[in-house]
């Protein structure tokens, strides 16, 4: 297979837990996907998982409108995603992240894995995908460098500015970097990563779109999820079939 990032991004993936892929989109895909994620947002903001402002957050956007799918089955991203990785993937879900003009609020720092039923996995990963500029007064992201090694952590509170750090006091002494991005642009960043997002403070929408990866090997350990809550799954089966599909293999 064509390498899609250089032996260099894998190796600052694997060294720092989080690695920026620039122009992932052509601006012709940036201004249809903005289009179909505007739409989608327009017609269904009111659904939102998240309600405090932080973010409006629209989970498995890809079995309801087919752009939005062509966008996360896209399948150079799945298979950047698996050169990183290392070892063969699934998706989890996607979902559109949106700091509304404004929002004023932080996405504060915390790892993803914990959140997630899951076991017998290798390290999952996340697409963060900018559709509009996002410069870092308009929301971007901030990482933890290395920490993608600290696993065994609870789950920590995404509204809760000091909730990671009063977990592992260690954490707050790394130096932190902030990831400005481009529309079309990307970062991927690993399950364990510590991150958060600035808040918006522009005029214009933050639209994200956000495609996670699992390990293809990954089984549910019977924990409750708004993905995995409506399926019926029992501990130790497989996330795998057409809800968690592998579509760019
Ligand atoms: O975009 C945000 O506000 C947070 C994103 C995030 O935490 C993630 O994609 O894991």
């Amino acid at each position: 297979m064509r390498e899609l990032v250089s032996d260099e991004q894998v190796a600052a993936y694997r060294e720092h837990g989080f690695v920026r892929v620039q122009g992932v989109l052509d601006r012709d895909q940036v201004e249809h996907f903005r289009g179909s994620a505007e739409a989608f947002l327009k017609a269904h903001r009111a659904e939102s998982l998240e309600t405090q402002g932080t973010f409006s957050q629209l989970v498995n956007v890809w079995q309801r409108d087919d752009d939005l799918r062509a966008l996360t089955l896209d399948t150079r991203l799945g298979r950047i995603a698996e050169q990183l990785a290392g070892f063969p993937l699934r998706l989890w879900h996607d979902q559109m992240l949106v700091k509304e003009p404004h929002n004023n609020v932080a996405t504060e720092f915390h790892q993803d894995r914990p959140y997630w039923p899951h076991a017998g996995d290798r390290l999952p990963l996340s697409a963060w995908i900018a559709l509009v500029d996002v410069p870092p007064e308009r929301g971007c992201m901030t990482f933890l460098p290395g920490t993608q090694d600290r696993t065994g952590l609870q789950p920590q509170d995404l509204h809760h500015e000091e909730d990671l750090f009063e977990m592992d006091p260690s954490l707050r002494w790394i130096p932190r970097v902030t990831v400005p991005l481009r529309a079309g642009d990307c970062t991927f960043h690993s399950g364990y990563t510590g991150h958060m997002a600035l808040p918006n403070r522009t005029d214009l929408a933050r639209l994200a779109h956000v495609v996670i990866y699992i390990d293809a090997a990954t089984t549910y350990n019977g924990a409750p999820h708004v993905v995995t809550d409506p399926l019926g799954l029992a501990v130790g089966d497989r996330l795998d079939g057409d809800t968690f599909p592998r579509a760019w293999a």
